[in-house]
């Protein structure tokens, strides 16, 4: 496969990129390094396929493991260096040099996560006669300084380009969270009877149990958790996608494994195991249940789109850096609440985020306060606008 090199001309637009793409849009690229985890590649694959399928764009996306994209989206062939699904080009980012088989400028260039761009796309960036639009999109924080930075240009130190920091948030000014326009009908629409015979091969549980759904990192708080929940004065149905807290839920139950398919029944508490489905399943998760345990960034906005109670488990930094953008979050899905309720809402999350031990009764006795401040803040949210139109918006207005 010839390498691109800085003598290639700095084409714009994919016209020659796959026969058959729609020739007209706004070309874009993203490009996507997968630190770990499943976050960097869905937020991305999100993006990519609203641009594309909302907004037309011809979207490239560079991406640097299949595999975990091969997780989200199993029609994606981890073995392929180019492949087309969902409207979008997806390019295996085989090192950070690679930029495709010929060197193609696109028209906005999204730089995800702070990921290096390869240098010989940059400088075919400055060598482009239209200077394409550049973006950083940042990772998701709640804190306030957020909406002080987002949309701020940096000039590049060394070509005539500027770089814009696309900042999401929860709040006025922020970039806001991705929310496909169709997301709130297909949430109307869901189906909770066929979904838990598809899903979990059972009928959906009797009215009085509360269901609730786990997806989280390994947690020490899980073990107090699962004691309380059996010990429960009323029935509890854990829905728990195979992941990182497995283990806990096996030992639990003194099983070897808790993969798809495990079911576990102590006291109160009846265990499912589901296997991990591909993005677009994964809200029904969410809908199903009537309290949602979420993680990292994609997860914890689509519980918040799900208009039911949610527990975040947020992505651990060193020193303790996550801690405040925690509360930064709180702060905004807790305002409005009694202050009892809000509270008992933060001990809750404190304690899932290993400061304090979790109390069930004191946390749940507030779920009719939790349900309807779960709608209230869904409807607060969107007054910010979805991520991908907001992004498409700015760079029109930057490629006038
Ligand atoms: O996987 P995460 O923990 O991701 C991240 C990464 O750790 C990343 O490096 C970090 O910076 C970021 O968090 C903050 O959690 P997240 O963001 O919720 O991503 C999980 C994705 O997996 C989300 O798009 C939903 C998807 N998913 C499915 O598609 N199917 C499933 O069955 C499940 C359980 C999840």
């Amino acid at each position: 496969m010839p390498s691109s090199s800085e003598q290639l001309p700095a084409a714009s637009g994919h016209a020659s990129v796959e026969p058959g793409a729609p020739a007209t849009g706004i070309a874009c690229d993203i490009f996507c390094a997968v630190i770990d985890n499943f976050g960097d590649i869905g937020v991305c694959w999100r993006l990519a396929r609203q641009l594309a399928g909302e907004h037309d764009w011809q979207v490239r996306l560079f991406v640097d493991d299949l595999k975990a994209f091969h997780a989200l989206c199993p029609a994606v062939d981890p073995a392929l260096d180019r492949q087309r699904a969902a409207g979008v080009m997806i390019e295996q980012w085989h090192a950070p040099s690679h930029v495709g088989d010929t060197l193609q400028i696109a028209d906005v260039v999204i730089e995800a996560f702070g990921c290096e761009l390869p240098a010989v796309y940059v400088s075919a960036m400055a060598r482009r006669e239209k200077k394409p639009v550049w973006m950083n999109l940042e990772y998701l924080s709640a804190q306030d300084w957020v909406a002080d930075f987002h949309l701020r240009p940096s000039p590049h130190p060394r070509y005539a380009l500027n770089k814009t920091f696309f900042f999401p948030g929860l709040g006025p000014g922020t970039g806001g969270v991705l929310k496909e326009r169709a997301l709130d009908a297909e949430r109307r629409a869901f189906d909770r009877n066929a979904w838990w015979h598809a899903r979990v091969g059972i009928a959906p549980p009797p009215s009085g149990t509360t269901v609730i759904s786990m997806f989280a990192y390994e947690n020490p708080a899980v073990d107090t958790l699962l004691e309380q929940w059996r010990d429960c004065a009323t029935p509890i149905a854990l829905l728990v996608p195979q992941g990182r807290i497995s283990g806990a839920v096996a030992r639990f139950f003194g099983l070897p494994d808790f993969q798809a398919g495990a079911k576990a029944t102590s006291g109160s508490l009846s265990a499912y195991g589901l296997g991990f489905v591909e993005q677009p399943l994964f809200d029904a998760l969410l809908w199903a249940a009537d309290l949602n345990f979420v993680r990292g960034e994609d997860s914890f906005v689509r519980a918040q789109w799900a208009q039911k109670p949610f527990v975040w488990h947020i992505y651990p930094q060193g020193d303790d850096a996550h801690l405040p953008k925690l509360d930064a979050a709180l702060a905004h899905y807790a305002n409005g609440l009694p202050d009892k309720a809000r509270a008992s809402l933060e001990r809750f999350w404190h304690a899932w985020n290993s400061a304090g031990t979790p109390d069930w009764n004191d946390f749940w006795q507030n779920r009719a306060l939790l349900e309807r401040r779960a709608a209230d803040w869904a409807s607060e949210l969107a007054s910010v606008g979805d991520l991908a139109g907001n992004l498409a918006e700015f760079a029109k207005t930057q490629l006038k």
